[in-house]
């Protein structure tokens, strides 16, 4: 498919959705939509899953550090709960498990409610804009069951067009039921869908809903998407 990224003059005031004057609409779109992946894409929590689930590995005499908490990234609360326990020696019973999930989830919450607007860099923001001025559809297509409220710390929970979440999924990534939700939310088939992750397994989970992908952060460090971006705007240039 040819790449399109003819630039129209800025837009001289707000449209009906708040997309401020000045922000440039990027026409002959190659996708309708294009679904982000919240934690790592959008945003970063990072900090705070691994305060969280630190707290809970040192109460339960656990090694965490950096490295296992990145292996923990767009995957599902009870799966990350199962990797930490690979360093564990005593057998937890299911609701054990589930109890030092929830316990986690509390702190993490309680941390979250130190995000704010300025979470979401102006480049994000504004590219965002761009592509919404442009005709295209946005979407969140997260693991995270807390997506909602994190959206909402950051004053962009009416913001998108859909949003599919931990919330709506029964199978999580590398499963492609997030990004299939998203797609049936909004309205339109896979084939004009374009995925942004942060994840391995969040590029695997759209490869498998039959959507193109662009990888940033970690997953752009391997070779598994139709895009690999250093920088959030380079979408401009894809779309
Ligand atoms: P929760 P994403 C994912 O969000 C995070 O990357 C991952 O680290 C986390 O374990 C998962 O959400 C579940 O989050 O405990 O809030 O339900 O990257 O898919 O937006
Ligand atoms: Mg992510």
């Amino acid at each position: 498919m040819p790449k399109c990224n003819k630039i129209l003059e800025p837009i001289k005031r707000y449209n009906e959705r708040g997309v401020p004057a000045g922000i440039q609409p990027v026409m002959h779109m190659k996708y309708k939509a294009v679904i982000f992946d919240l934690d790592g894409v959008i945003l970063s929590t990072d900090n705070y899953h691994y305060e969280a689930w630190k707290a809970l590995a040192d109460k339960l005499g656990i090694y965490f550090d950096e490295t296992i908490n990145n292996r923990l990234r767009g995957v599902s609360r009870m799966e990350s709960l199962e990797i930490i326990l690979e360093k564990y020696n005593g057998r937890l019973t299911d609701a054990e498990k589930l109890k030092y999930a929830n316990e986690k989830n509390e702190l993490y919450k309680s941390l979250l409610k130190n995000m704010a607007p300025s979470a979401v860099s102006k480049e994000v923001k504004d590219t965002m804009d761009s592509l919404r001025a442009g005709g295209i559809l946005l979407a969140i297509g997260s693991s995270s069951k807390n997506a909602k409220f994190i959206l909402k710390q950051v004053g962009l929970n009416d913001y998108f067009d859909s949003i599919s979440d931990g919330e709506d999924i029964t199978n999580s990534k590398p499963h492609p039921e997030v990004f299939q939700k998203a797609a049936q939310f909004l309205g339109v088939g896979a084939e004009v869908c374009l995925v942004v992750e942060d994840a391995v397994s969040g590029v695997e989970a759209a490869k498998a809903a039959g959507m193109d992908s662009a990888a940033i952060g970690d997953a752009a460090k391997f070779n598994l998407a139709n895009y690999n971006l250093k920088n959030f705007s380079e979408l401009l240039e894809i779309c």
